[in-house]
C-alpha cells in the first residue's frame, strides 16, 4: 500500500481527444483526490518534446507523485487505487473480473478506436461502419451486460459503484455515444450512467470549452 503525497500532478492531453488521459483523470476524481493538472495540446510541433521532458515513455496521461513518476494509464489508476482501494470491487471474483475488462480495454478494441476517435464535442452522427468495427462493438456490448448482470446489483456501473472498469470504458462510452451506435437497454442504461457522472459531466464541458482543433481526428 502507498500513501499518496499531497504534491499530485497528472499531466494529460486535449480533454476533447486524450481517450488515454481521461481514465486515470476520472479515477483520481472519482477517488476525491486534489491533484494538479497540466495539459500538454497533442499535434502541435512542440508536443513530442514537452511529453518527453516529463517522461521518456513519450505519451501521456503522466502522474507525478512528489518525485514519483507513473506513465501508462492502467498502471496509473492501479497506482492510486493502492491507496484508494475501493477503486476496484471488494469481492475477489468481481475484481478479478473488473481487472480482466480493464485490461481487455487498454490492450484491445483497435479497430474500434481507429474508426471512432475521440472526440467529446462531435454532434451525435452515424458513420459506415465494417464488420471487424461492429465485431469490436459486440465485445464492448457483451462485456458491459455481463459485468452489469453479474456484479452490477450495489449499483449503476459495471460493477456497483464506480470502478477502474468504468473509467477505463469512458472513452468508449463517449465514442459510442457521439457516433450514435445502436444498443439495447442494458447498454443504454449503462452509457448514460457514465455519461451523468459528475466527474465525467465536467471532463466534457472542458472538452466542450477548448479551441484545440485536431482534424485527422474529426471524422
Ligand atoms: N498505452 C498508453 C497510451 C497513451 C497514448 O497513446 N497517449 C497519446 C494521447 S491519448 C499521446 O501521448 N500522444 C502523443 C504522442 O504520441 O506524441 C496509455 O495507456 O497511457
Amino acid at each position: 500500500m502507498n500513501n499518496l503525497s499531497n504534491d499530485l500532478e497528472l499531466v494529460i492531453g486535449n480533454k476533447n481527444y486524450s481517450s488515454w488521459s481521461l481514465r486515470p483523470w476520472l479515477a483520481m476524481r472519482a477517488a476525491g483526490l486534489n491533484f494538479a493538472e497540466s495539459v500538454i495540446p497533442l499535434d502541435h510541433d512542440d508536443t513530442k518534446r514537452r511529453i518527453l521532458a516529463r517522461s521518456p515513455a513519450g505519451r501521456v496521461p503522466i502522474l507525478r507523485d512528489g518525485d514519483v513518476v507513473v506513465w501508462e494509464s492502467l498502471a496509473i489508476c492501479e497506482y492510486i487505487a493502492e491507496a484508494n482501494p475501493a477503486l476496484w470491487p471488494e469481492d475477489a471474483t468481481a475484481r478479478a473480473a473488473a481487472r480482466a475488462v480493464a485490461a481487455e480495454m487498454h490492450a484491445g478494441f483497435m479497430e474500434l478506436r481507429k474508426a471512432m476517435p475521440m472526440n467529446c464535442r462531435r454532434t451525435p452522427t452515424k458513420i459506415p461502419t465494417t464488420l471487424e468495427i461492429n465485431m469490436d462493438v459486440a465485445r464492448v456490448f457483451d462485456i458491459w451486460r455481463d459485468s452489469r448482470a453479474r456484479f452490477g446489483d450495489g449499483g449503476e456501473f459495471l460493477f456497483g459503484a464506480f470502478s477502474i472498469a468504468d473509467a477505463m470504458f469512458a472513452p468508449i462510452v463517449s465514442r459510442l455515444h457521439v457516433y450514435d451506435v445502436d444498443m439495447d437497454a442494458v447498454c443504454d442504461v449503462y452509457r448514460d450512467a457514465v455519461l451523468r457522472h459528475p466527474a465525467m459531466c465536467d471532463w466534457l464541458d472542458a472538452a466542450g470549452s477548448e479551441a484545440w482543433v485536431i482534424d485527422r481526428l474529426e471524422v
